[in-house]
């Protein structure tokens, strides 16, 4: 906690130094118990609605950071920090059903103003998949095994069933399996494995087959061989596939790999050399043969599959659940007490429950929560009945799925934020964010905000109305700083040598906001000598003057009505430069009309407040800029009088005029033909065409 309290001083202090007017009066943190009392306070309208859930599950396991990893946390099979391997192992989980939200987080999407990538992310981690359920006979029993597929159409191609290593039916019918034992050891080796491994295309297919059990296709009554294999995974669909060689990559490898039968039901393609998924005339599938289309032919297997009783069309999310406990001691403890045959939340008047001060923080590497250790806490008695406390803790993004409600009314000790201001502030109306959060924070902070939404408890369903995503600042040698790498720039250093307006306005002035790009020692200079030259003109008061300077007046306007534009576009780098346009036009003048030198202090001081504030001062007033009214333009006034048009032959450009804005056809021939007379001597003119104020252009032979 002090190491905690630290790096927060040390982070607001480079906050206040680099002049950030953050209302310090609304500061939260998560860690803080009146703080973490509302975030348990909602975990525990999860639980009692049933969306926060204790299940055993499979999980993605850590060894070596002894925990449990979310998907998005583990990058290429590996955690994210310290990239040690992970594996799959079953475990009593607490875990919140975002899959219940699936389909209001994917329409929502089309109503916010967010980068369309982020949102084509976040689409394909919930990924929707229509298809149907399809009961499948185990050949001599009454057993159903239901698959899910998205191509009901192929069933007449199925030439084996493949269930995931872990799919229950085995163990179930252990004693009927005559290899029971290969089934076994293949379960094992597939734990060792991530999904992101398991589920790879291009990867050599493995399995087992089932010997000793088999499966009736329903729709032909055939008898089709059963397999194991790691590709099919037991938390997606029903963990049970109908395998259709001839017209799913996958299940074309394997068949090939076990020399299982391939029959093509969909014509097109070359079967010989791979799967064809493209679209056909059904053939080889009785009552579907020669429709033309995969639409209509799943449609009408549904209906039979319907009508039979054997299936129903049926939706897959990917969307997992979002396992929502950690076996570390930093996070929100979890807010439930474990009876022999049921779980509590909490009552209302005993949070926050505060986490107990232990001897040792750190967690076991048999992965026992630390909190375990805390027995006195753990163990306590409800109406004499014996009770456990939950040992693992909330993951990060518990807190931070619901702190822009908090901002809103902090201190509040009633509930999380007031429903008035609620309704004043809400939704938030610009996020800035790292797109790295697509398929994490982003998701979370939606699903709470929509379910504490559907409860009544804020006005809107979605928390950011528009989301930008800031480009990361990378070392100087093009690399993500980080103390491994040696590239740091630390800002002290930076606002020690240049000053904080320097780094600002270097920052803003680097590119646009969206792009990533490196730092330079040579361009924070170049920011610092503008700076000198900005301060110089206006700090120099005998040319400040009560005249109009009809030559400052075009550039004046121009350069308000641009960079107050530039602002709401969030494109600072080009509202600079026509801050620095206005500079040099100024340098031309020996005096400067007050109000221009006062309109564009007032324009820059949200990038370089430090300076403009001084200067601001030194024009006599005593109350700062946030209080001035913004500077205005007048559009008449920055409308160019003279452009310059350039004059092609035959489509190339060969010279340019000055020529009056609007200017007529005749004006506009004669002076570009003066302006080429060498290139047009003694030329045969053949057509000549004038576009306004855009182009002239002579066509000669
Ligand atoms: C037969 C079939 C024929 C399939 C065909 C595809 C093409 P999406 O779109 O991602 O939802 N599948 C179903 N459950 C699975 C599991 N637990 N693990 C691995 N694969 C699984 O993919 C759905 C398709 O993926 C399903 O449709 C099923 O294969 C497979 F020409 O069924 B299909």
């Amino acid at each position: 906690m002090v190491l905690l309290g630290r790096n927060i001083e040390t982070f607001k202090r480079q906050l206040n130094m680099l002049g950030f007017s953050y209302d310090w009066s609304k500061e939260i943190s998560t860690s803080d118990p009146n703080y973490y009392k509302w975030t348990q306070w909602i975990f525990k309208q999860l639980f009692e609605d049933d969306l926060a859930k204790y299940v055993d599950m499979p999980v993605n396991w850590c060894e070596e950071l002894g925990t449990v990893l979310s998907n998005d946390e583990i990058i290429n099979g590996k955690s994210e920090r310290g990239g040690y391997p992970v594996i799959r192992k079953n475990l009593k989980q607490w875990v919140i059903d975002i899959p219940k939200y699936a389909e209001k987080l994917l329409n929502n999407l089309d109503k916010l103003d967010w980068p369309e990538s982020t949102k084509e992310i976040q689409r394909n981690w919930i990924g929707k998949s229509i298809g149907a359920n399809v009961d499948f006979k185990l050949a001599g029993t009454d057993e159903k095994i239901t698959v899910f597929t998205t191509r009901p159409d192929t069933l007449f191609g199925v030439t084996f069933m493949v269930l995931s290593p872990e799919h229950p039916i085995i163990e179930k019918y252990a004693s009927k399996i005559t290899n029971i034992n290969a089934l076994r050891k293949y379960r094992e080796q597939a734990a060792l494995k991530s999904e992101l491994e398991r589920t790879d295309l291009s990867k050599e297919k493995t399995g087992v087959k089932v010997e000793g059990l088999e499966i009736i296709n329903p729709i032909n009554e055939k008898p089709l061989p059963i397999y194991i294999a790691d590709y099919v995974m037991m938390n997606y669909g029903t963990g049970a596939i109908m395998a259709v060689p001839a017209h799913d990559q996958r299940d074309y490898d394997f068949a090939k790999k076990f020399n299982i039968p391939i029959i093509q039901v969909i014509n097109g393609g070359d079967i010989s050399k791979e799967a064809y998924t493209g679209d056909g005339e059904m053939i080889n599938s009785g009552f579907l043969n020669g429709i033309k289309t995969k639409k209509e032919a799943i449609e009408k297997m549904v209906e039979l599959l319907e009508s039979t009783k054997i299936g129903k069309s049926s939706i897959n999310y990917r969307l997992r659940d979002w396992i929502f406990a950690r076996q570390r001691y930093w996070g929100e403890p979890v807010p439930v007490l474990h009876f022999d045959d049921h779980i509590e939340a909490l009552p209302d008047d005993e949070l926050p429950l505060i986490l107990p001060e232990l001897d040792n923080y750190s967690p076991s590497k048999k992965g026992e929560a630390p909190l375990e250790r805390a027995t006195t806490w753990v163990n306590v008695e409800r109406n004499g009945k014996k009770a456990k406390r939950e040992t693992s803790t909330m993951p990060g993004s518990a807190g931070s799925s619901w702190y822009f409600l908090r901002y809103i009314d902090p201190n509040n000790d009633k509930a999380f934020a007031d429903k008035k201001l609620l309704e004043h502030w809400m939704p938030v109306d610009l996020y800035l964010g790292g797109v790295e959060h697509a398929t994490g924070h982003l998701l979370y902070s939606r699903m709470w905000t929509n379910y504490l939404f559907d409860k009544g408890f804020v006005p809107t369903a979605e928390p950011f109305k528009k989301l930008v995503h800031q480009g990361m600042i990378l070392g100087s040698n093009g690399e993500k700083m980080s103390k491994s790498r040696g590239n740091v720039i630390n800002p002290d250093d930076i606002v020690k040598t240049y000053g904080a307006d320097s780094l600002r306005v270097y920052e803003m002035f680097m590119g646009p906001l969206e792009d990533s790009k490196p730092w330079s020692d040579s361009g924070i200079e170049g920011t610092r000598r503008f700076l000198d030259r900005f301060y110089r003109l206006f700090s120099d008061i005998s040319r400040i003057s009560d005249k109009p300077n009809s030559n400052l007046e075009k550039v004046y306007h121009k350069t308000v009505k641009k960079v107050t534009n530039d602002y709401e576009k969030l494109s600072f780098n080009t509202a600079i430069s026509q801050i620095m346009i206005f500079v040099n036009s100024a340098y031309k003048e020996t005096l400067i009309p007050r109000e221009y030198a006062e309109g564009i202090i007032k324009l820059f001081n949200p990038i370089a407040p430090h300076i403009t504030e001084e200067l601001w001062s030194m024009y006599g007033h005593d109350k700062t800029i946030a209080y001035e009214a913004w500077p205005t333009f007048d559009d008449e006034k920055t409308i160019d009088s003279e452009i310059e048009l350039p004059v092609q032959i035959n489509g190339k450009v060969k010279g340019a005029i000055k020529i009056p804005l609007d200017c007529d056809e005749e004006k506009a021939r004669e002076l570009a033909h003066k302006e080429l007379c060498d290139l047009l001597d003694g030329k045969n003119i053949v057509k000549e065409i004038y576009v306004k104020n855009k182009i002239y252009n002579i066509v000669i032979k």
